[in-house]
């Protein structure tokens, strides 16, 4: 008998020590991002962003981003094509610079998305580094249609729209669908460079144990990027509410309304019984 109590005993004391190990140590795993000062990240890659921005033009005759070499006029002294609007993630403050190279024209009304509109875009991703960006070519026309919400529908991690770029596209409009008997076609699309800082792009602030190491973690992520169109009044669960709508506390974000009592974790926009 004092045996089985003994082994009982070792049984709780090793469940004890595990709990304990448990904050930044999960069995044996270290958190690489934990000593991450992210206020102070924040303040770098804002300081990064206007740099690049106050060192660089576009050069609207080759299309492109290039580095002031004659006095040209800077991205950030463009008041009218560079877009600046204040995000807040994680209790933290960011600027997101939106610069539009062209605006968009649609063939019919359409206007700027709402950030929880369904987008067609095309966007070519990379990271700011040493105030220098490189695109690659060969990843231009990466077309994809993003619900700018969560839904049912299971999405691979690195196609999930960043935070950023939702915030970015109502400063665009879409472009004109000419599609004729061939493949869909767009011209005049709205075009742009969104500008990130980490916080609001891939931060590893959200990171858990034994979740691949994203190799743009905490980097600035700048997208040249082209909305060609967009669904008006998108409606997650087609209850003839637009899912801009569904927002019962009217903070302008349908993720975080629940209104069902029967239903208490399906927020209302996916929820056909609340309109
Ligand atoms: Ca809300
Ligand atoms: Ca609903």
């Amino acid at each position: 008998m004092n045996r089985i109590k003994n082994i009982f005993l070792l049984l709780i004391l090793g469940v004890v020590v595990m709990i304990s190990c448990d904050d930044d140590n999960v069995n044996g795993f270290i958190n690489p991002f934990e000593d991450v000062d992210y206020e102070a990240l924040a303040i770098s890659d804002n300081d990064s962003i206007v740099k690049f921005l106050s060192t660089h033009y576009y050069d609207t005759l080759n299309e492109e981003v290039r580095l002031i070499d004659a006095g040209q006029s800077s991205m950030f002294s463009d008041s009218e094509n560079l877009k600046i609007k204040d995000v807040t993630s994680n209790d933290i403050n960011y600027k997101l610079y939106v610069y539009i190279t062209n605006i968009g024209e649609p063939n019919s009304s359409k206007g700027n998305p709402t950030k929880v509109d369904s987008v067609f875009i095309s966007r070519n991703e990379l990271p700011l580094l040493n105030n220098s960006i490189s695109f690659d070519p060969l990843k231009e026309n990466n077309q994809v249609w993003w619900n700018l919400l969560p839904t049912f529908d299971f999405v691979e991690e690195n196609e999930r729209p960043l935070l950023g770029a939702i915030e970015a596209f109502q400063f665009f409009k879409p472009g004109e669908n000419i599609t004729d008997d061939g493949p869909i076609t767009y011209q005049n699309t709205g075009k742009g460079y969104i500008f990130m800082p980490s916080g609001i792009a891939y931060p590893s602030i959200n990171y858990v144990p034994r979740q691949p190491i994203n190799s743009l973690f905490d980097l600035i992520i700048v997208y040249k990027v082209e909305l060609l169109d967009f669904v008006e009044d998108t409606d997650h669960d087609i209850d003839g509410t637009p899912s801009i709508e569904e927002d019962a506390n009217g903070d302008e974000n349908p993720r975080n309304d629940f209104s069902d009592p029967t239903n208490p974790n399906l927020p209302d926009y996916l929820n056909p019984n609340i309109r």
